[in-house]
């Protein structure tokens, strides 16, 4: 039998992806990498950890895997449980009612029924996984209730929760049919942290309006157990992602890229999931505009969107695909030319190498969302930029926003001033775009993702010995 494990992250999806074997025909796992992985991975491989989480299908689900010290523990989720917990109410709910209500949030009181009892099906193996004393670490807004469920069951624990996305103002969240039972699930926590301080705020108020306990700064105290709530905002593996787009390999890609372009005077790059909240209708709008009016134009300057596909079957994503293919469509039919649109839209997904030469091949990047816990492609970019030159347009709506001091800052919602942002950005003085990147990128070196985890875990309680030695 094996041994109860003293260190476990759960987490709505394992790190692992599905691939089945062209030959044979034999689903295989693979480990997809990412930045939740890195930083927690040194971490649980000290401690002999185990991550929980849902493998990413609802067939076959494998079995518990040891990978490189790593124990990956499957919670399994059938289809109707992928659509009412994942798709319906952590994604049409809660999704849109964090990130500032941009599209309204369908609330349907069967996926909440199931969003209870998936939560509870976590929190259950989670109990039986865990040694006496464990620390456990729950990520996100699709497991708002483990905290609770999981102090139900072993109040032995110390447990800590982190929620990648905002938390939304007060009086927004009062929409939300089960307001209190959230609270009260993350509640469960010993430490909940946020992105942004501004996201901490929002909750603790929120704890106060809705929830009997009143807050003292960003203590809690529920039923006599002191509950802490504060800003940890994440990174990226800056030093992996610097490593990799200085490759050459992703140094040819890029060049080669800029070719096939046809040269451009100006690229201009944007890397999202396909989301609302990310500001593409925005950015395109402006674009465009920019595009009518001569400030810009075609071949000189050529905009690449990639738009990876996500939560294809909410129905507000389906939207949202069509009123984007149908702007891309108008403004190259207004403004391309034969083998040379204006935008290149690719609905796909690529590798980091891809996505590397991409950041390195851009002049400017546009990230422009109306509201994002913190936005990793922004800090992806400037940990790209190794000559310190191209340009970041950045959504002041982004948790990033509030880190990364260097970049040029828009209000997405004033396509005006996003277009004159646009131009400073492409026309700023080469030594000014240095400065400012410079300035980002040593920002990153220090605030990178090991510092993340490592703020969070010693806050939770975590000796500073056991996160620090093996980095
Ligand atoms: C949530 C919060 C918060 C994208 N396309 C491809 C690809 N990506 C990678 C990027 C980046 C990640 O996905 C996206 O992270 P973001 O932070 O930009 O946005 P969300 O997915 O909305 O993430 C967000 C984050 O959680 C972390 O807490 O910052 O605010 O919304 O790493 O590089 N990666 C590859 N191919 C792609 O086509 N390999």
């Amino acid at each position: 039998m094996h041994s109860k494990a003293a260190f476990i992250v759960v987490a709505n999806r394992l790190p692992i992806d599905a691939s089945v074997d062209e030959e044979s025909g034999e689903v295989q796992w693979v480990r997809s990498p990412g930045g939740l992985v890195t930083a927690l991975e040194p971490v649980l491989r000290d401690h002999h950890g185990t991550w929980i989480g849902w493998a990413g299908t609802t067939e076959a689900t494998p079995g518990p895997v040891d990978s490189e010290g790593v124990r990956l523990l499957p919670v399994e989720l059938s289809k109707d449980e992928v659509r009412a917990y994942y798709e319906g109410y952590s994604n049409a709910s809660l999704w849109p009612l964090y990130h500032d209500a941009v599209e309204p949030s369908v609330f349907r009181r069967s996926w909440w029924k199931t969003y209870c009892e998936v939560n509870e099906r976590f929190a259950e193996v989670c109990a039986a996984e865990a040694a006496e004393g464990a620390v456990v670490w729950i990520q996100d807004y699709q497991l708002q209730l483990v905290p609770a469920m999981l102090r139900e069951r072993r109040p032995d624990l110390r447990i800590g929760f982190f929620l990648h996305i905002p938390f939304p103002p007060v009086e927004l969240f009062m929409q939300l049919p089960q307001r209190r039972q959230i609270l009260e699930g993350v509640l469960g926590a010993d430490l909940i942290g946020f992105q942004r301080p501004l996201a901490a705020e929002n909750f603790l108020k929120a704890v106060e309006t809705v929830t009997e306990y009143e807050p003292k700064g960003h203590l809690i105290t529920v039923d006599g157990r002191h509950v802490s709530a504060d800003a940890f905002p994440i990174s990226i593996d800056t030093e992996g992602n610097t490593s990799i787009a200085s490759s050459a390999r992703v140094t040819q890609r890029a060049k080669e890229i800029r070719a096939e372009l046809g040269d451009p005077e100006t690229l201009i790059l944007g890397v999202d999931r396909l989301d609302y909240t990310k500001g593409i209708e925005q950015r395109l709008k402006a674009y465009r505009e920019l595009l009518e009016d001569g400030s810009m134009s075609v071949p000189e300057t050529v905009m690449v969107q990639v738009a990876t596909p996500s939560r294809e079957r909410v129905e507000q994503y389906r939207v949202l695909r069509h009123r984007v293919e149908r702007e891309v469509g108008r403004i190259n039919g207004d403004f391309g030319k034969v083998g040379l649109p204006a935008v290149h839209y690719l609905h796909q997904s690529y590798d980091r190498y891809e996505l590397a030469a991409l950041y390195r091949a851009a002049d400017v990047m546009a990230v422009t969302p109306l509201r994002d816990g913190m936005n990793l492609v922004a800090k992806e970019y400037c940990a790209a930029r190794i000559d310190d030159s191209g340009a970041l347009l950045l959504s002041e709506f982004a948790g990033a926003a509030g880190e990364l001091s260097g970049a040029y800052r828009v209000n997405p919602y004033d396509i005006t001033q996003m277009k004159r942002r646009f131009m400073t950005a492409v026309t700023a003085p080469e030594e000014e775009k240095r400065e400012r990147m410079e300035k980002m990128r040593s920002f990153l070196k220090e605030y990178n993702v090991d510092r993340w985890a490592r703020g969070f875990l010693t806050a939770l309680g975590v000796p500073e010995s056991a996160t620090d030695e093996t980095r």
